[in-house]
């Protein structure tokens, strides 16, 4: 899509003595630079943890072809017990392709911090989805998905609906912009994440064909281990362009396409 107004990917990474706190990202019209850029320097100095490093990069879109993608439609699972959450989330994951072994090793990863000395990553895991192979080229930033937004005239009607069935976390409204991006990169066949954050137990598993299903506990409270590991076709898969168009392909999200609550008792 050619952009009338050229777009600008704006773009905040905080930091305590060299590492990760928080990071976030927009891509926005020039005329909302200012705005969005005092936004997410507000949202680095209001963590729990004061960073004494804010990057803010604003880098101009022009010339890039953007694309405009729907959101993946949202499904929310009632099951409210993590262990059986977990059976769920694997079954939904088996069923997009990923070897059972390979789903159960990828939730362990999680558990224990994927990083190497058991710390949380900064980004994702790729992981294939037959022999559970480790991809990422540092396993201790692992990949991190970047230049993905809501449109300016999907935002706030998105806000609006997911508000509406209960979800206006902003946890949600990213983590789904997140995932519809990785749903089409080259070779990626499904995810798997939940949220590093202590006091946020939600986690999702997503695919192109299954949507966003989201599961409110995915792991314990109080646990300060999250992730995210992206599941890859193992035949003719180049992980360049995969990883290339994560980092780099810029894509908004056009709207919001269905929020469904699913109630199960058991897996
Ligand atoms: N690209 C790749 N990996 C990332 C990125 C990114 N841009 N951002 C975070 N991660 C990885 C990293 O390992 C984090 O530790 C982990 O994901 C979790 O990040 O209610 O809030 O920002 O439906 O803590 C999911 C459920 C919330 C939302 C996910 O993730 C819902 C969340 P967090
Ligand atoms: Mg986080």
């Amino acid at each position: 899509m050619i952009q009338k107004q050229p777009l600008y990917s704006v773009r905040m990474r905080a930091s305590l003595e060299g590492r990760h706190i928080s990071g976030a990202e927009r891509i926005v019209s020039r005329d909302r630079i200012d705005e969005v850029s005092s936004q997410l320097r507000n949202r680095a100095l209001s963590r729990l943890t004061e960073p004494d490093r804010i990057v803010l990069t604003i880098e101009s879109l022009a010339g890039r072809r953007i694309s405009e993608v729907p959101a993946l439609a949202v499904t929310t699972c009632s099951l409210q017990d993590v262990g059986l959450a977990r059976v769920q989330a694997a079954r939904i994951l088996e069923q997009a392709g990923v070897d059972p072994g390979v789903v159960r090793s990828a939730i362990d990863l999680l558990d224990r911090g994927a990083a190497p000395r058991g710390t949380v990553m900064r980004g994702a895991v790729i992981m294939t989805a037959h022999t559970g192979k480790r991809l990422e080229p540092d396993q201790e930033r692992g990949v991190r998905v970047s230049r993905v937004d809501w449109s300016q005239e999907s935002s706030i009607p998105a806000d609006r609906k997911l508000a509406a069935a209960g979800l206006g976390h902003y946890r949600t409204k990213e983590a789904l912009a997140l995932a519809t991006k990785i749903s089409r990169a080259p070779g990626v066949i499904a995810e798997l994440c939940w949220s590093d954050d202590p006091g946020y137990t939600a986690g999702y598993v997503a695919s192109r064909s299954q949507g966003y299903v989201r599961f409110p506990m995915l792991k314990r409270r109080g646990s300060p281990m999250g992730g995210r590991v992206f599941f890859v076709r193992e035949a003719d898969f180049d992980i360049h362009e995969c990883i290339d168009y994560l980092e780099r392909a810029p894509v908004l999200i056009s709207g919001i396409s269905g929020i469904t609550h699913e109630h199960i008792d058991h897996p």
